[in-house]
């Protein structure tokens, strides 16, 4: 329960930011962990249907808080979102070897069901920023159970599968991931599309700096660096269990996009209307500062790319008309 320990961002008179973290499990965990080292909140809530792992995570977090940050961590229920910026959702059931994202759809939007209007009553400004999967489906969802603006309902969407790129094309180049402007769109599950028409190196497309630096372009190579970008969760899991420092780095990355207000572009999950596909929440970038995330740019894809995100979209549109949504 809660601890009267007062973190130095509160001694120092400084508005504390709170942040909620709901699913204790490998990604909550992880998040919440790397949130501490962060340094960038006052306040951990730890909210999870099972008390005891939420208490045995927050023992050993508040074990780190002298070694690193000073950061209260305490376990919570609902009331205890009041006043959050920010309400993490990683709460749920994660996919098990063979299971796609889609086959946790009907389990995890009950769980939204749950969720959300508890959050919704105790911090109606906050803003709610989904991992659990299919998170396209559940940025939909919640969408529409919070009744809150689409700005702050945001999923992680493709911002890992976009890291997962950029991690892969540096391998393959040879050049920091940080030099590379690549990124995946629509669904973050099977049907999402990396978007070659306007990836680039030193602000040329990929062919063009691939001649400027004599290197061969080669398209087949690119697309194995995709495949290998698509199933890498699949990859994971088949080895460990489960996937949490990436989707922990990049839930903190979100976090610290909003609490700074950088208004960074990042492929965030947030429900609008993309090439015709109406009311629904996939990844494009997307502008992310204090007041949560925004779409500001459309994006000139070729013909191709437009037809695959048109799908994607339709996808997650029809498995959310399939649970009712
Ligand atoms: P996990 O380790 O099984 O943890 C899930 C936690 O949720 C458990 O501690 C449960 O007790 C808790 N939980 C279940 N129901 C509720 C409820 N009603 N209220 C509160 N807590 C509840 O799963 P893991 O942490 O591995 O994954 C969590 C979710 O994140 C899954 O849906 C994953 O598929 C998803 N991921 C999303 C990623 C992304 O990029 N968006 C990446 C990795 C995993």
């Amino acid at each position: 329960m809660a601890q009267n320990k007062e973190s130095s961002t509160m001694k120092a008179g400084l508005n504390p930011v709170k942040v909620v973290v709901v699913g204790t499990g490998s990604v909550g965990s992880t998040t919440a962990y790397t949130l501490l080292l962060s340094g960038m909140v006052a306040e951990i809530v730890l909210i999870d249907i099972n008390k005891d792992k939420a208490d045995g995570e927050g023992m050993d977090l508040n074990h780190a808080a002298p070694m690193t940050t000073d950061c209260r961590v305490y376990v919570g229920d609902y009331p205890d979102c009041a006043n959050a910026a920010i309400v993490i959702i990683t709460g749920g059931a994660n996919q098990k070897p063979g299971q796609t994202r889609m086959d946790l759809a009907a389990k995890n939007a009950k769980i939204m069901q749950e969720i959300i209007p508890n959050i919704v009553k105790n911090a109606p400004d906050t803003i709610l920023l989904l991992a659990t999967n299919p998170v396209d489906v559940l940025t939909s969802i919640s969408y529409k159970l919070s009744g809150f603006p689409a700005s702050r309902v945001i999923g992680s969407g493709t911002l890992l599968d976009s890291a997962r790129l950029r991690y892969n094309l540096s391998k393959y180049y040879n050049i920091s991931s940080e030099s590379i402007g690549a990124f995946i769109i629509g669904e973050h599950g099977d049907s999402e599309l990396p978007v070659w028409s306007l990836a680039s190196i030193a602000g040329m497309r990929l062919r063009d700096y691939c001649e400027k630096s004599n290197q061969k372009f080669d398209q087949d190579a690119l697309e194995k660096i995709f495949e290998k970008t698509r199933s890498a969760a699949y990859d994971i899991i088949k080895r460990k269990g489960y996937t949490a420092y990436g989707i922990a780095a990049g839930l903190v990355r979100i976090v610290e996009t909003i609490l700074k207000n950088e208004g960074s572009l990042l492929t965030v999950s947030t429900v609008g209307d993309y090439f015709g596909v109406k009311q629904v929440a996939l990844s494009v970038p997307t502008k992310v500062d204090r007041t949560g995330a925004h779409h500001i740019v459309g994006l000139s894809l070729d013909d191709n790319e437009i037809e695959e995100v048109k799908k994607s979209g339709q996808n997650i549109k029809s498995v959310c008309s399939r649970l009712g949504f």
